[in-house]
C-alpha cells in the first residue's frame, strides 16, 4: 500500500478492507487534491470528519475504483479521535438539515417569500468543515502577495480605518436545485433543493477601500508590476480557499465586503464572525467566512473551490473520465434563476376560485436587474406577465 502514493506508482487508499485505485478519480475529487493526503493509506479517518461521503452514490463511485482486499491478518484503520466537530456553535437552526458534519442546512423554500430579509436562524448555511473558533483579540487579516505579506489588520483596525457601510445581497450557492437535476442525470454533491440561497443586509467596510490602503489600489500599475490577476480569500477553516479577478475585488461597484455586522447583530460565527468576504453577484463559495488572509496573486486559488469539477462551467458530459478541469473555466457570476416557491412544486392546488396564489423568487449575478417576470399555466403554452412592478429596480 504504502508505495502507491503517486500518479507514476498509482494512487491507492483503503476504506474499511478494501484496497482502491483513486489514480483517475483524483481530478474529478470535489475537494481538490486534499484527497492525496490519503495516498498509501487509509480514508477511513478523512471520511469520519467529512460524513458527506458516506453516501449511495460516493459508495458506488468507490466500488468501481476497487482492486483488491487487504489480508486479513493487516491493520485496518479503526478511527478513533475526540469529534471534530465538539465545538461547533449553539445552533437555532429552522432549516432542512443536509448534513449535519459538516453542518449543511436550507432555508424552507415556503419561507421565503415572507421574508426580503432572510431572519439570521433560517439563513441557509453551508460548510465544509467543522466550524473554527476566531479569537477577536488575536484576530489579526494578513494582506499580501505570493510571497511577501504587505501588512496585517486586527479587527480594531478594520472597523476604525475604514468608513462603515452597509448593503443588502442575496447569497446563492453554486449548488442550489441541485436535486433537480437528479431528474436528468446521477449529480454529486449535497442534494440541494431550491433553498440554499438568502439575503441579508451586511455591514462593514468595502475590499475596495481596505486593498486601496495596502497599496493595491492601482488596477493597471498592478497588472504592469506585479501582474496580479485574482484576489484570494482564505478562511481559518483551512484549507478553504477561493478567489475572484483583480477587476471584481478592487472596482467600488462591485461591492465586495468585509462584513462584520448580519441583519444589524454581530456576525454570528455560524457565518463567518468575526469577519467574512461577502462577493455580491458571484456564486456563494467566492464568499469566504472567517476570512484571514486575502492574497493578491498571478493566478487563481489552487483548491478545489476554485478549480475542481463541482466549481467549474461544463457542459452536460456523460463522464468526465480524463478530462482535464483546467480545461474549463471557474464558475464567478452565477446566472438569471427563479423558483415558485407557493404552490409547492408538485403539490396538488384547488382552482375552483378560478385563481391561485402564487408566490417566489427571481435572482440575477453579475450585479443584473431581474426586468421581468413571466408565468405560465399550462405547461410553458402560454405566459403572461406578472405584475411585479413594486419589486422591481430595489435601491
Ligand atoms: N471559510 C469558508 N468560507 C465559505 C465556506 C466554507 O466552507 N468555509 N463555504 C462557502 C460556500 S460553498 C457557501 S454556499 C457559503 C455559505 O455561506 P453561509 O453558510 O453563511 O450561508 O459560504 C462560502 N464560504
Ligand atoms: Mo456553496
Amino acid at each position: 500500500m504504502a508505495k502507491h502514493k503517486s500518479k507514476d506508482s498509482r494512487i491507492w487508499v483503503t476504506y474499511k478492507n478494501g484496497v482502491y485505485d483513486i489514480t483517475d478519480f483524483v481530478g474529478q475529487h470535489p475537494g481538490g487534491e486534499r484527497i492525496l493526503l490519503a495516498a498509501g493509506a487509509a480514508i477511513d479517518p478523512f471520511w469520519a470528519m467529512y460524513n458527506q461521503h458516506t453516501t449511495k452514490q460516493v459508495l458506488t463511485i468507490l466500488s468501481g475504483l476497487r482492486i483488491g482486499t487487504l489480508y486479513p491478518s493487516e491493520e485496518i484503520v479503526k478511527v478513533d479521535f475526540e469529534d471534530p466537530y465538539s465545538k461547533e456553535p449553539p445552533r437555532v437552526n429552522l432549516g432542512i438539515v443536509r448534513c449535519e458534519k459538516p453542518f449543511n442546512s436550507e432555508t424552507v423554500i415556503e419561507l421565503i417569500p415572507d421574508n426580503y430579509l432572510t431572519p439570521i436562524p433560517m439563513w441557509y448555511k453551508r460548510h465544509h468543515h467543522p466550524v473554527p473558533e476566531v479569537d477577536q483579540d488575536a484576530y489579526r487579516l494578513v494582506i499580501a502577495f505570493e510571497d511577501a505579506n504587505i501588512l496585517q489588520l486586527s479587527l480594531d483596525d478594520i472597523k476604525k480605518k475604514f468608513p462603515f457601510q452597509k448593503r443588502t445581497i442575496t447569497l446563492q450557492c453554486a449548488g442550489n436545485r441541485r436535486h433537480e437535476l437528479e431528474k436528468v442525470g446521477a449529480v454529486q454533491g449535497l442534494e440541494w433543493d431550491s433553498g440554499a440561497i438568502s439575503t441579508a443586509e451586511w455591514g462593514g467596510v468595502m475590499l475596495s477601500d481596505v486593498l486601496e490602503y495596502a497599496g493595491l489600489g492601482n488596477t493597471s500599475a498592478l497588472i504592469e508590476h506585479a501582474n496580479v490577476r485574482h484576489i484570494h480569500f482564505a478562511g481559518a477553516d483551512q484549507p478553504f480557499d477561493s478567489s475572484v479577478p483583480v477587476e471584481k475585488a478592487l472596482s467600488r461597484f462591485g461591492d465586495v465586503m468585509l462584513a462584520y455586522e448580519m441583519n444589524g447583530q454581530p456576525l454570528p460565527r455560524e457565518h463567518g464572525g468575526p469577519i467574512r468576504i461577502i462577493c455580491p453577484g458571484h456564486l456563494a463559495a467566492r464568499s469566504t467566512k472567517w476570512c484571514n488572509r486575502i492574497t493578491a496573486s498571478k493566478v487563481e486559488a489552487s483548491s478545489g473551490w476554485q478549480r475542481g469539477f463541482a466549481y467549474k462551467a461544463v457542459p452536460a458530459l456523460k463522464s468526465f473520465d480524463g478530462i482535464d478541469p483546467e480545461s474549463f473555466p471557474s464558475v464567478q457570476e452565477l446566472p438569471v434563476t427563479s423558483v415558485i416557491c407557493l404552490p409547492k412544486p408538485e403539490s396538488n392546488i384547488d382552482y375552483e376560485e378560478g385563481e391561485i396564489t402564487m408566490k417566489g423568487w427571481a435572482w440575477s449575478g453579475g450585479g443584473r436587474n431581474i426586468i421581468r417576470v413571466e408565468v405560465s399555466a399550462d405547461g410553458g403554452k402560454t405566459w403572461q406577465v406578472a405584475d411585479v412592478s413594486s419589486f422591481l429596480n430595489l435601491k
